[in-house]
């Protein structure tokens, strides 16, 4: 998550859920809270009983809607537009929190006399590069002098840092995305923010025409509540209302919390929809403040700790970067990055040679680089669609499925399907016989005649699942929080958890390569891979891996926290922000301490990275002296008589550090963050208002349309995001924008009664028949305007897939006027498939690839349509519908040779 990465230093939700209890105002945009997370939701309802205004800003009414004190209906992916309206509103009424914005922000920091803003470039800021659509950050830096740091920048943006230069512009053969430089870059600043390598003049009176917050009040000028409802097409009292209610529960004596999830992060601006809340935050004094922050809620179960320690292609466990083919030959240059960085990031390579102890054990040693050569090299953008764009090329011969159902549950459907017919072989480990693993015998594309069974080369291994009841191990929520689960049954027949499998592989593979003398085999053969194992299955001990995980210092005990960690050899640990949970050799994430039992954070309950820390950045909800903002909002504070930080959480803070403790000339690491910044992880100790660097697409975020949108950009003569992330193929075409042929909007979203890709609940009878049928919501305006009739059958059509769904007319779904004319969205469930109880088409075969470029995730909440009444027509013919619609739209050939091997086309 960069958005909260750059901001903040750290990629995770900055509270925790209990917390919002104690929030005097609490604004859900992005997130369907009550449906989505229900347990959670529980504490929005408490806040709300002690007298909290709650607000839902969403395209749609839900049952979180029913609950809030206002609803503001708002057009899927103007977010951006709204946020930097109450920016504005914050800026010019004087209602931000001067003392902490002075103290704990950037807004002093004073910017190069070059840089350009969206203001200035009519929607690109400095440094844009149109021939590879990315930008050069050179002009984003603060003004002063630069800090020995400069030979440490943690990426590859060096002043001469030529390797980095070369491997962005010389694009791979074969690759038409993002380069290494995109891929290796954005979500690093999962904990950790970017490095700047200046250190800024600041003015503290903020009045300098060059400082982040008159750079910012300039930024948003433009975003007036009249322009805010012209782009989000809604009611400018509705604005002001919320406006009124942030900053009315704002300051030293109350706080407002933020709580998102997908709603924002599925754009081709996510991440920037992120930062404009953060700025927001920061600005009103709510971060690291209870009743403040973020929430970032995260969806399956363990989300957030399958980026901790991660299924990314670009991250290592706790957010050390993947290696880089041209950059990091050695690993004296990966450890580069983090010489002189001020904050705990400094302290990188005793994390990077702890992680290589964890997986090399004895074969580590100082002479071999603790086998950092061993670990494997990036040489491009390997992200998931990328991926699949290369298996339907032939690129790509494997692919393990583990827990992922990709032909529902990814945008573009038919294109995923391309991608897995084109593979050599595929493993589906799963709970249910997933689309995904009979593609080959039922998928769509089998009926229109563009796959045919007999031509499909792809050898699939099923192989069946635990499930989580089955297995023990720990879940990583949404608050950072691990907890422990214990197995409730054996698992049915030949089911097996994926520790078990994925163990039992690499045994396998290290026993048939026993003898090899081939040096690419010495990886494998020097893993270490001797986990204890139980049972007549031979199951390896997850206690132990969560040991390994936690790491063990030279006496062999667990380590008990990452301050802890050394980079001669001498300690082990597989996550160092997970260092701390196998504390005492506890598995502190067992531990169930009834909250009645404990303080009002419950601290004994599970345990939370970093260090068990519940709220973040908590330094800051004390003033710059260290005593509390207010009683009401007292958290962490300094005792002065102790000389340490007390209060009901683990400070986010050195223990000892004194308020008054400034760092000596020279200082590094923790020891260079002054006693008065409470964001420990950025190397300037401050929240970023503006990002100097980390992120791909600007330093502060700015409004463009949605790729696919029925309207121009209102603000700038940039329509859409300049650096997103594009798959140009015939399977993967785009609507134009301000088609008539594809008039409407439509967003997609999931209903309580079903989970994701619907493999866990269109198989399950009570679900199933809960919410039977793929359906879509429309206004009565919108059904009356195209003939659709409720219960009757609709087609929703787009330049990828047209697909049949009930029409459910309901005024959840309100038509927007914006700038004199009417703007109609449609809502689409994307849980439907076409195997288990329940069937029906995929709201997924709608959905195009585009991306955002800092994390590759698709823009599937906002793109447009067009919709009629009656069942779409089928087979062969079927694809003449959509050419003709292509055809109509302006659109290139959206048809492709039987086996969907259609190539990458070059960017137009
Ligand atoms: N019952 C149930 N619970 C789930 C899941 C499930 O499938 N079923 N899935 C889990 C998972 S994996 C996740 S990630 C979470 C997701 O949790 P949520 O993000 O809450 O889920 P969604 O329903 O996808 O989308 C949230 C809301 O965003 C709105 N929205 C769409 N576009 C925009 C926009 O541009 N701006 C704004 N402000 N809102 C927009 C939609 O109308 C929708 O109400 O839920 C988790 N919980
Ligand atoms: N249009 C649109 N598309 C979306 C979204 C959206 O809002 N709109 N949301 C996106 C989001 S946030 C998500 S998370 C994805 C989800 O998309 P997917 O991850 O593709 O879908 P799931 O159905 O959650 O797939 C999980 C599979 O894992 C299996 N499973 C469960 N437990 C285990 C286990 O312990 N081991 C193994 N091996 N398998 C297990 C289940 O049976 C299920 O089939 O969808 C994304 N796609
Ligand atoms: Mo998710």
């Amino acid at each position: 998550m960069p958005g909260l990465g750059t901001s903040f230093g750290r990629g995770g939700a900055t509270n925790f859920l209990q917390d919002l209890a104690n929030s005097d105002c609490i604004v859900i945009e992005g997130s369907n809270m009550a449906e989505c997370h229900p347990v959670g939701f529980q504490w929005v309802s408490e806040a709300k009983a002690r007298g909290a205004k709650v607000v839902h800003i969403d395209p749609r009414f839900t049952r979180t809607s029913a609950i809030a004190d206002l609803h503001v209906p708002l057009r899927a992916g103007s977010d951006i537009a709204f946020l930097g309206g109450l920016i504005k509103y914050v800026l010019d009424n004087d209602k931000y929190f001067p003392e902490y914005v002075v103290a704990y922000t950037n807004a002093a920091a004073i910017l190069r006399e070059d840089f350009r803003d969206t203001e200035d470039l009519d929607g690109l800021f400095s440094g844009y590069d149109p021939e590879h659509k990315h930008y050069d950050e050179s002009t984003w830096e603060y003004e002063g002098d630069a800090t020995p740091a400069a030979a440490g920048q943690r990426g590859p943006d060096e002043p001469g840092g030529k390797p980095a230069r070369d491997a962005r512009e010389g694009k791979q053969a074969g690759e038409h995305g993002p380069d290494v430089h995109e891929a290796a870059q954005h979500e690093a600043a999962g904990s950790g923010g970017p490095t700047v390598r200046v250190k800024p003049k600041r003015d503290e009176t903020l009045q300098h025409p060059r400082c982040v917050f008159q750079v910012l009040k300039r930024h948003y000028a433009r975003y007036t509540p009249e322009m805010v409802a012209q782009i989000c097409g809604i009611d400018p009292q509705a604005f002001l209302q919320v406006a009124e209610w942030i900053t009315a529960n704002s300051g030293r004596d109350r706080t407002t919390a933020f709580v998102y999830s997908v709603g924002w992060t599925q754009h081709s601006v996510g991440a920037q929809y992120i930062r404009t809340a953060s700025i927001l935050q920061a600005l009103l004094g709510n971060m690291g403040r209870p009743g403040g922050g973020i929430m970032a809620l995260r969806g399956h179960a363990s989300i957030q700790g399958s980026t901790d320690i991660p299924t990314l292609f670009n991250l290592l466990p706790g957010y050390l970067v993947m290696p880089h083919a041209q950059q990091h030959m050695s690993l004296e240059e990966y450890c580069a990055q983090s010489k002189n960085t001020a904050g705990f990031w400094g302290n990188m390579p005793s994390y990077m040679v702890s992680l290589l102890k964890a997986y090399f054990g004895d074969a580590a040693t100082p002479e071999n680089d603790f086998c950092f050569d061993h670990l494997p090299r990036l040489t491009g953008d390997h992200s998931s669609y990328q991926s699949v764009a290369q298996m339907i090329e032939g690129n790509v011969p494997g692919y393990f499925l583990v827990g992922e159902n990709p032909v529902i549950g990814h945008a573009n459907g038919r294109m995923q399907r391309f991608g897995l017919a084109n593979l050599e072989w595929l493993v589906v480990r799963d709970l249910q016989m997933i689309e995904s693993a009979t593609f080959w015998k039922d998928a769509p594309e089998i009926e229109t005649g563009e796959l045919v069974t007999d031509q499909i080369a792809t050898e699939v291994f099923f192989l069946p699942a635990a499930s989580h009841v089955e297995k023990a191990g720990t879940f990583t929520q949404t608050q950072r929080l691990l907890q422990w689960r214990h197995k409730a049954v054996e698992p049915p027949g030949d089911a097996r958890s994926d520790l078990w499998f994925y163990f039992h592989l690499g045994r396998l593979l290290k026993q048939r390569l026993a003898n090899s003398t081939d040096p690419r085999d010495r990886p494998i053969l020097d893993l270490a891979w001797d986990y204890p194992t139980e049972g007549e299955t031979a199951d390896p001990s997850p206690e132990a891996v969560l040991r390994e995980i936690n790491g063990v210092g030279p006496d062999g005990k667990a380590l008990g926290a990452y301050t802890e960690l050394k980079d001669d050899g001498s300690t082990s640990c597989g996550c160092w922000i997970y260092c701390g949970v196998y504390a005492d050799e506890v598995n502190q994430s067992a531990r169930r301490k009834p909250g009645r039992d404990q303080n009002a954070v419950a601290p004994e309950w599970g345990w939370a990275w970093p260090a068990n820390r519940r709220i973040l950045y908590n330094r800051a909800s004390a003033d710059p002296d260290g005593k509390p903002w207010s009683d009401r909002k007292k958290y962490v504070y300094w005792d002065d008589d102790a000389g340490t930080w007390t209060g009901d959480d683990v400070p986010d803070f050195e223990p000892e550090k004194r308020p008054d403790y400034r760092p000596p000339e020279g200082a590094t690491a923790q020891a260079a963050i002054a006693g008065t910044d409470p964001f420990i992880m950025q190397s300037d100790g401050k929240a970023w208002l503006y990002a100097p660097a980390g992120l791909a697409d600007g330093p502060m975020p700015t409004h463009y349309e949605p790729a696919e949108s029925p309207m121009s950009n209102p603000l700038y003569g940039q329509q859409a995001n300049p650096g997103r992330e594009e798959l140009p193929a015939a399977y993967n075409r785009g609507n134009p924008v301000a088609s008539e042929v594809f008039p409407y909007v439509f967003t997609t979203y999931r209903l309580t009664e079903h989970h994701t890709a619907g493999g866990m609940s269109r198989t399950l009878p009570y679900l199933a028949e809960l919410q039977p049928e793929f359906f879509v919501e429309v206004s009565p305006e919108l059904a009356a305007e195209r003939g659709l009739e409720n219960g009757g059958w609709a087609t929703v059509v787009t330049s990828r897939s047209a697909v049949e769904a009930k029409v459910l007319v309901t005024e959840r779904i309100r038509p927007l006027r914006l700038d004199g004319r009417v703007i109609h969205q449609i809502g689409v469930p994307y849980h439907w498939g076409g195997t288990g109880i329940s069937t029906g088409d995929s709201g997924n075969d709608l959905t195009g690839v585009v991306m955002d470029p800092n994390v590759h995730i698709q823009e599937s909440k906002a793109a447009t349509c067009d919709i009629r009444p009656g069942r779409r027509p089928r087979g062969p013919e079927l694809v003449g519908f959509l050419e003709e619609y292509r055809r109509r739209a302006g659109v290139p050939s959206g048809t492709v040779p039987v086996g969907g091997r259609a190539p990458l086309e070059e960017d137009s």
